[in-house]
């Protein structure tokens, strides 16, 4: 744990299955929180601009294919790597809401196969996040979307298989919403729990698992 002398930002993130409205409503609410004068970041995993990041942005648009167990090790490791810039914001006040985190990296990996407890292992010690907004789509509702793209895992069994491994990853952090409204009656609700969150986080020390 670290102790804090002045108050930190929160650790906000939101998750979910392809389509679900992630990216979306991390915008949003990064542009609301900065017009309410706090500071705030957004970030995004896989975070493809490193060299591991290259590496999983090949992969992921099909241009090399990488054994099951070693593309989880990098996409965990591209995480580790931003462990201590992310830390340094947070304790620097800066609130930051992110786009993925290690459930993703736990529900597609363990949906391909792997043993769920082996792919939460390497993640252990990661920073905790404050709060955890699950984007819950019905598959009827992702489809809608536009099609699934051309990624790798853009496929309805494979997104079905992904949305039940996420409900067993549910934890006391994780705030489950109705991903089928509208996007401005999500960002509301978003925006509402959020504040609530980086007020109350604001002098607690900063978790790892
Ligand atoms: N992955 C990721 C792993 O396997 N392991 C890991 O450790 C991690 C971190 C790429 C892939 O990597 C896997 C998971 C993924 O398969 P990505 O880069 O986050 O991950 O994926 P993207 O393709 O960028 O994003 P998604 O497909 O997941 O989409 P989003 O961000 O959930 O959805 P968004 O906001 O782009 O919206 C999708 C469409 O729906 C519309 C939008 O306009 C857009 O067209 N939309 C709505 N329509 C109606 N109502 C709403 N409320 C809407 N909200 C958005
Ligand atoms: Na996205």
């Amino acid at each position: 744990m670290t102790f804090l002398e002045k108050s930190r930002g929160a650790f906000i993130v939101l998750e979910g299955c392809d389509r679900s409205g992630k990216s979306t409503q991390v915008k949003l609410l990064v542009n609301r929180l900065e017009q309410l004068g706090h500071n705030v970041m957004l970030w995004k995993f896989p975070e493809r601009k490193t060299q591991i990041g290259s590496m999983i942005d090949e992969y992921l648009k099909n241009v090399k294919d990488v054994d099951d167990k070693a593309i989880h090790l990098l996409f965990s490791a591209n995480r580790w790597e931003c462990m201590s810039e992310m830390k340094k914001k947070l304790l620097d006040g800066i609130t930051l809401v992110v786009d993925r985190y290690a459930y993703s990296g736990a529900a597609y990996s363990a949906a391909k196969g792997l043993d769920l407890e082996w792919c939460k292992s390497p993640d252990i010690g990661l920073l905790t996040p404050d709060i955890v907004f699950f984007m819950n789509l019905t598959s009827e509702e992702a489809e809608k979307r536009f099609g699934f793209g051309n990624e790798r895992y853009e496929e309805k069994a494979f997104q079905e298989k992904v949305r039940n491994i996420f409900n067993f990853l549910k934890d006391p952090t994780w705030k489950v919403l109705n991903a089928c409204r509208a996007v401005e009656k999500l960002h509301k609700e978003i925006e509402r729990l959020s504040l609530k969150t980086i007020q109350k986080c604001s002098n607690l020390p900063l978790k790892e698992d």
